[in-house]
């Protein structure tokens, strides 16, 4: 059998199915048994889909985002009477807001003035919560670490903040983040300004740099790791030990070009702790914003972070 293949020489077997570890037999009814293979799937990763381990939790996540994504767009088709073809040419622009600061934080709100925002929000964080669990629980079923959903953790924490958490600190559902593609980027930018620019938030700036640290991490592990492809280095943990492999000159590379290098192991520490930060500083700054600072400029100014002009 081939032995180094990459995306440009890869060697599609046609076999059967692996279906994966052994399940016990409380689980096995709740993995799919169908599989099919895929060419163009094949390309980019494993041809083989399936099978899939859905279980009730991944139903029922299923079940609410699709009730969710159905109570957001249906309003939507609504705002334009209903009429299809209006929906697809505005939809970019169309929006279900959530209710207006009359109503405070209350969960009685008529469903046209904010009632269908607060459904579809619960629905789409049910979802999100039941997924967090199915990972959790498909990592131990695996014996594995549950590296995956604590990152994810960390993405569904900014969540919470923005659509959850400030907004009943602030006692106000007005505060959250609406539905729709461009009234969420409107909001964005009208939180920044009426919080004094969020600039000054020194935790959006180490959300960001944990953002662009990532990228920056990404593209010098993903790079490294298709610069020596030629001598198998996808296959990392084969080649911790010995001498001359793809790891080792993955790792000499970057110790003759700066003077250090990552470890096989430390290099995945370093990214998941960056992506996991980003999204972690950037909702403890999303949290304090209205609730401890008013405004990041004249905060800024207080403690010599930005200059008095
Ligand atoms: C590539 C993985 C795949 C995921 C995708 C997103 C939906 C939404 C729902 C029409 C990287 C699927 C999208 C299911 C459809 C309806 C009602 C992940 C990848 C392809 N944003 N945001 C986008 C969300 C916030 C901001 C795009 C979600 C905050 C800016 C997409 C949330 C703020 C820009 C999107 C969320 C903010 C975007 C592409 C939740 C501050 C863009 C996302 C649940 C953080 C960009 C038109 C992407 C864009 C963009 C989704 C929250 C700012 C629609 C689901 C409130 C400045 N956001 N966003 O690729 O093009 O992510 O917007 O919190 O410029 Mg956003
Ligand atoms: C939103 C985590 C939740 C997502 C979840 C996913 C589904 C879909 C479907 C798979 C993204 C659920 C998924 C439901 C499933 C399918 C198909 C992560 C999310 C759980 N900013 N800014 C950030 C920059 C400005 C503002 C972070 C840069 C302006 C606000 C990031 C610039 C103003 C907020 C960042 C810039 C402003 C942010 C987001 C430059 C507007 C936030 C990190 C160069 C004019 C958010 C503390 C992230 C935050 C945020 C970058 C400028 C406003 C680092 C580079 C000054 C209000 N900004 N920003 O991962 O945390 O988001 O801030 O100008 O809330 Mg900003």
């Amino acid at each position: 059998m081939a032995r180094y293949q990459n995306i440009f020489t890869q060697v599609q077997l046609a076999h059967a199915p692996e279906m994966g570890v052994p399940l016990s037999d409380l689980e096995a009814g709740d993995r799919t048994r169908t599989t099919a293979f895929s060419y163009w799937l094949g390309k980019f990763g494993q041809a083989q889909i399936g099978p899939i381990y859905l279980g009730w939790l991944g139903i029922a996540s299923l079940f609410f985002g699709f009730l969710a994504i159905e109570i957001i767009g249906l309003n939507m088709l609504a705002s334009v009477n209903w009429d299809p073809s209006e929906f697809l040419r505005q939809f970019f622009w169309l929006t279900l807001d959530p209710p207006g600061p009359e109503y405070g934080f209350s969960p009685f709100v008529p469903l046209n003035e904010g009632g269908w925002w607060i459904m579809a929000g619960f629905f789409l964080t049910l979802s999100i919560l039941l997924w967090w669990v199915r990972t959790y629980r498909r990592a131990r079923a695996l014996g594995m670490g549950t590296h995956v959903a604590w990152a994810f953790l960390s993405a569904i924490w900014l969540y919470l903040v923005l659509g959850f958490i400030r907004p009943l600190f602030m006692g106000s559902w007005s505060e959250a983040v609406p539905f729709g593609i461009f009234s969420h980027l409107e909001w964005t930018n009208n939180f920044s300004l009426a919080y004094g620019n969020l600039f000054y938030n020194p935790f959006h700036a180490l959300s960001i740099v944990f953002l662009y640290g990532s990228a920056l991490l990404f593209a010098m592990h993903g790079a490294t790791i298709l610069a020596v492809g030629r001598y198998g280095g996808e296959r990392e943990l084969e080649q911790i030990t010995d001498r001359g492999t793809a790891s080792e000159r993955a790792a000499l590379f970057w110790r003759w070009t700066m003077g250090f290098n990552a470890t096989m192991e430390s290099i995945h520490r370093w990214a998941w702790w960056f992506a996991v930060l980003c999204t972690l500083t950037g909702g403890i700054g999303i949290l304090l914003t209205g609730t401890v600072v008013d405004n990041w400029y004249l905060w800024a100014i207080e403690h010599h972070y930005a200059p008095e002009y």
